[in-house]
């Protein structure tokens, strides 16, 4: 068994292109998600470039189903190098006073409690052997809100300091702790957040070159490598002509 790496919502994103990522660098890995299909021809994928690959199907938001998926698996998988907090997800772009409830629900759940979920259920044991990563996928959107992004950057501020009293808790231990904070990246992100408006999830990316999955996984697989004593602590990862979470130049 090599070295492990386990993905919350591996099939789709910032999360299959760590997969891909952390697979190249000669990781086995544990790939969750809600969809089968997906997950199982990414494992295939990288099973073919030599790698063990393991698969968990369940939902971030279900604390009962993602216990029983890791007691599922077998000791030689419960020693996890790196945990990739990357499950989740924006829904809607509209006012404060004028959201859904139901997608503020899932956001808070799947962003913040999932979150929260499996780091709860994976820490102790990096703790225990007094080695481990986690690294959280936060986003610029947690650094300040902007408009009409109001509750999605509130979870996403969470993570930040979600991710900063892991760090302080973990202190006295060689685990460490990063926040990956990616600003605009060209993935299904906006059609998910525009429920499949995919005009309206084209033009976030019109005039201006985004940032791609593979972008954000070179700097998690980075934090990973760097020697023992060094700690990624957090890195904000903008396109080149985007300037915070609201300062974006395109072409016309
Ligand atoms: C994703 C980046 O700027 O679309 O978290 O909110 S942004």
């Amino acid at each position: 068994m090599g070295k492990i790496v386990f993905i919350t919502g591996a099939t789709s994103g910032i999360g299959e292109a760590c997969a891909r990522k952390f697979a190249e660098g000669g990781y086995d890995l544990i790939l969750t998600g809600r969809n089968v299909k997906k997950l199982v021809a990414v494992q295939k994928e990288l099973e073919a470039l030599g790698r063990k690959v393991k698969t968990l199907v369940f939902d971030v938001r279900d604390a009962v189903a993602a216990k029983e998926a890791v007691e599922s698996l077998e000791e030689e998988w419960k020693i996890i190098d790196v945990l990739i907090n990357n499950a989740g997800l924006a829904l809607g772009l509209e006012k404060e006073y004028e959201g859904d409830l139901e997608d503020w629900n899932t956001m808070i759940d799947t962003n913040i409690k999932g979150l929260l979920t499996m780091t709860r259920l994976l820490v102790p044991a990096m703790i225990e052997r007094n080695e481990g990563h986690v690294i959280n996928v936060g986003s610029v959107a947690g650094d300040a809100a902007y408009a009409n992004g109001n509750v999605y950057c509130a979870t996403k501020a969470a993570v930040k300091a979600i991710t900063d009293g892991l760090r302080i808790d973990v202190a006295e231990s060689a685990v460490r702790v990063t926040n990956l904070k990616p600003g605009l990246v060209e993935t299904n992100f906006s059609n998910i957040r525009f429920h499949g408006d995919n005009e309206r999830a084209d033009n976030v990316y019109k005039g201006i070159t985004p940032l791609t999955g593979a972008d954000i996984a070179d700097v998690a697989f980075y934090a990973a490598s760097a020697p023992k004593h060094v700690q990624i602590a957090e890195v904000l990862i903008l396109a080149t002509h985007q300037a915070s979470g609201s300062v974006i130049h395109r072409e016309k």
